[in-house]
Order: structure tokens, then sequence, then C-alpha cells
């Protein structure tokens, strides 16, 4: 293409005009050899004139002509080729979203600069060659998948992992507490500290700045309030917790409830602040209401912080108290005493999170000498898990990622998946290919029942992936029901329900 106008305007120069020179000059010559005979020899000079003529018309012609022929073939080769592109378009669209999410992975290639397609007048982004994706293949069996996964669901050779939704009422410090946590165990670096600490003080909520680890949208920021789980994991001496940080505020309940669904565990914040607790025990309290939740999603173990304990001057017998009211309510929810435990902390000044050798602490070391926070959430047990049964993973949330296309996260609730497997959407006929699996901390080849991970997922269209969709394996789906038994949680009603009476979800 670079080079197509220097070679033309090259044959022009040096075949072209030489000739139509000749032909001026020859033209010159037979009209001066024949003037002189004019009369005489009119006849036959004006042949041999019209013969030159003719002769050097005819190489011109040629000349053009092969010049013509040239480009003919050139557009013919030319159209060729973009007839091959466009049916590598075609294809790439059947694989729905997989041209959209941008990612690199051409399915063909083909050597664009041999092709010469000025003549088609095609400009650079039409000339593009359209890039499609192949999807992974399976590449692990499953017997291995298995046989690792136990091993790991024992502990062997790696840590144990446990999803832990953290909840309670709005403000009683949960985020904080987690920030805190992470900065104790080291995932936070001073450097960010600094930075939230500076950047929460401009807008004047420095209060919130070990909050805003985990509540990171603007709005979150501005309003001291978490509106969406937020997670990230870390590490105890012997497990791998995930956390769910939920919000409190009752507005958020649908968002807390996505991430109670994917927890094995929780941890119950509350506020010991006089008139705080009360306000998120009481009726239509949070502190109550996630409890109930929680325990109704499955969740069996949970460890309550009691928190804000540095605003009753580390007061046992407060403490005492709310662990008392607590007590009975759990039990009353569902959860056994043997798997619920209490633990006094200090979130924002970081006392018995990781250790309580602050001279802060000292109150709190005159009558507590028990577990810290940590190494409470380390006896955490993870539940049984179901690694033979067919994969069952709940959508929790569905989002398209600039750099690797469609996303869906949830929790496997049973069985194992591996990249490259195909899974069918239920409700629906769709079906989509994991394109790869990631945690918050790395890329795996395959997760198993209990992991919380990122799916991207390739050959399907994202107007088919919904919030509360199942994915399963495609030789053996949910199967179809016309009835269930569904159990009913009711808050706060004001008009007694009857046999009979229309609800709206
Ligand atoms: N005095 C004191 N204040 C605390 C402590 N922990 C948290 N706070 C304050 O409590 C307020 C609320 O903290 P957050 O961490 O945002 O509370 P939250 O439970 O995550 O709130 P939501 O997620 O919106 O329900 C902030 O102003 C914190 O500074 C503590 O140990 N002591
Ligand atoms: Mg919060």
């Amino acid at each position: 293409m670079l080079f197509s106008m220097p070679v033309a305007a090259l044959r022009w120069h040096i075949v072209l005009l030489p000739q139509r020179l000749i032909f001026q000059l020859r033209r010159l010559l037979s009209h001066l050899l024949a003037l002189p005979f004019h009369l005489a020899h009119r006849t036959l000079v004006w042949r041999f004139c019209q013969c030159t003529d003719l002769w050097i018309a005819t190489i011109y012609l040629a000349a053009k002509e092969r010049e013509k022929a040239q480009k003919l073939a050139q557009q013919k080769k030319a159209a060729e080729a973009s007839s091959r592109l466009s049916s590598g378009a075609s294809t790439s669209k059947k694989g729905g979203s997989a041209k959209k999410s941008g990612s690199a992975a051409p399915v063909r290639s083909m050597d664009t600069r041999a092709l010469d397609l000025s003549a088609l007048n095609l400009n650079p982004q039409d000339a593009a060659p359209v890039v499609d994706e192949l999807p992974p293949k399976m590449t692990i069996a499953r017997e291995k998948i298995l046989e690792e996964a136990a091993k790991a669901l024992e502990g062997k050779g790696q840590k144990k992992t446990v999803s832990l939704v953290v909840i309670g009422h709005v403000d009683a410090g949960k985020s904080t507490l987690m920030g805190r946590l992470m900065y104790e165990l080291g995932k936070m670096d001073e450097r960010k500290r600094i930075a939230n600490e500076r950047a929460s003080g401009k807008i004047g909520k420095s209060s919130f700045s070990w909050a805003w680890e985990f509540d990171g949208t603007t709005e979150e920021r501005e309003r001291g309030i978490t509106m969406d789980v937020a997670t990230q994991t870390m590490m105890t001496p012997n497990k791998q917790i995930t956390i769910l940080d939920a919000p409190g505020h009752k507005d958020f309940i649908p968002n807390m409830i996505s991430g109670a669904s994917q927890a094995d565990c929780a941890l119950l914040v509350v506020d010991s602040a006089v008139g705080e607790f009360e306000a998120g025990f009481q009726r239509g309290g949070q502190t109550r209401e996630h409890l109930v939740l929680v325990r109704s999603l499955g969740v069996a173990q949970v460890v309550v912080a009691v928190n804000k304990l540095d605003q009753v001057n580390w007061n046992q017998t407060r403490y005492e108290e709310i662990c008392n009211l607590l007590k009975p309510f759990l039990v009353q929810t569902g959860f056994q005493p043997m798997k619920t435990s209490f633990v006094p902390v200090g979130a924002m000044t970081g006392i018995n999170l990781v250790k309580r050798d602050q001279e802060e602490a000292a109150p709190l070391e005159a009558w507590y000498n028990g577990p810290t926070l940590v190494d409470q959430l380390d006896r955490l047990e993870p539940p049984s898990r179901d690694l033979t049964a067919p994969v069952r993973f709940p959508i929790s949330n569905v989002y398209k990622s600039q750099s690797s296309g469609t996303a869906v996260t949830g929790r496997v609730c049973s069985g194992v998946l591996q990249v490259g497997e195909k899974l069918r959407i239920l409700p629906g006929d769709e079906t989509a290919i994991i394109k790869s699996i990631q945690t918050e901390a790395e890329s795996l080849q395959w997760a198993a029942a209990g992991s919380n991970v990122t799916l991207y997922l390739t050959a399907i269209d994202p107007v088919h992936l919904n919030i509360g969709s199942v994915l399963c394996p495609i030789n053996d789906i949910i199967p179809l029901a016309t009835t269930f038994t569904a159990r009913v949680i009711i808050f706060d009603i004001q008009v007694p329900i009857t046999a009979g009476a229309s609800v709206s979800p």
C-alpha cells in the first residue's frame, strides 16, 4: 500500500513519458518530412504518418491496458480477501459477547501486509481483521480435581477456606473493624493508611478512615455508610478467610442478603455504647434482623464482636450485659451455643483484634484473658462441602470487565468446575464456557464447592445472565418443578396474613 503510489509514478516517468515524447517527436518529424513533398507525396506521407501515429498510439494504449489489467487483478484479489474477512466476522458474532469482550485471542491470523486494499477504497477500520475468541479447552481430569479439592478440604498442604459475612446494625463499626484488621494483619500498608487518613480528613469524615478500606465508592465514602458488599481475603494461622463486608443500613438489606448467601459463617458486630446496642437489638433493628436472615440462609456459626467498648470505659458489666441479652436470642434463632462465641474489641484502636499489648488495652486486660478476634476466626470450621454432586453456582453479581469480558461472581455451592467447562444457565436454554476463574488474590484452573470466585465467561450474551440464575452442568441441570415449598420469614407486619391473602414479592 505504502509503495504502490511511488511505483505507479515511476512507471509513468520511466515508461509512459518517454513513449509520449517519442510520439511527439515522430509526429513533428513526419510533418517536417511531409512538408516539402506535401503535394507530390501527400497520400504516401500521410499514410506513413498515420501508420507511425497508430503504432505509437498502439504502444500507449497497450501500456494503458496493461495498467488497467493489473489494477483489475488487484481489485479481484482484494475483493476475495474482503469476503474472507467478512465470513470471519459472522463466525465471531455466533460467539456472542466473546467479541465484545475485546480480549486478545485471535482465531484467524491473516497477513494483511500482502494485500493491497487501496483499490477498494476501504478505510483502515473496515480493513482491520475481526478478532474472534477461541473458548479454552478443559485440561484437567475431573478425578484429579476431586482429589486435590478433597485434600484442600482436609487442610492438607494448604489452609482451609472459610467465607465470613460481617453483619450488624448500621454504624456498629463493621467496616472499621475489618479495615483495621487488614492493617493489623499486614494486608493494608502504611502508605494506604496515611492516604485514607488524609483523604477522609479532607471531606470531614476522618472517623471513617479505617472503613475506607472496604467502603470504596465515592457515595459510600461521602455518606459514611456501606451500601454494597465488599470482598477481601485474609489469612489467619490456619484459615484463608473470604470476608464479605455487608451493609447495615436497612435500605440495603437485599445486598446484605446477597453477601450472606455466599457465606459459611458470620461475624456479628454490635455497638456497646449505651442506647446504641439497644437500638440495633430492639424490634426492627438490624442486629436482630441480620441474625435471623443469616441463620435462614444456612449459616450455623457466629462470632459476636462487642465493639466500641472504649465508649463505655471497657466496662466488664456492660460487656456481660450485652452477651447475656444476645445468648438467648441466638438460641431462639437456631444457633447452637457451641457454635457461638463472644469477643470484646475496640475496632478504632485495634484492641484485641490480633493482640492486646497496647497501652490502651490495659483496662481490658484487667478482666479479659480470652482469645483475640483472630484467634476466634481461626477456630471457625468450614461446613461439609459436597464435591461429587453436580455443579451449582448461583449468580450473585454480573458485570462486564474491560479487560476480560463478562464476569459473574458467587459461590460454588456444590461440585467442581474448571476453565473450559461448558455450563447451562438456568432458567433458560443458554450455555456459556468458563474462560477463566479468579479469586481476589489469584487466577485458578479449577474451583470447588465452598469457593467464592469470579467466573469470566465466553460464548454467551450477557443479557442471558441474571442475579439469581444458577450455572449447572449441561447434562445435569436442576430438575424442573411445578410446585415447591418455601420458608417465608416475616419481619414487621401491621396486619396478620391469613390463608388466601394475596401477596406481592
Ligand atoms: N469510639 C469508637 N468508634 C468506633 C469504633 N469502631 C467504629 N467506630 C466508629 O463508628 C462509625 C461507623 O463505623 P463503620 O465502620 O462505618 O460502621 P459500619 O457498621 O460499617 O456501618 P454500615 O456499614 O454503614 O452499617 C465510624 O464513625 C467509626 O469511627 C470503636 O471501636 N470505637
Ligand atoms: Mg460498613
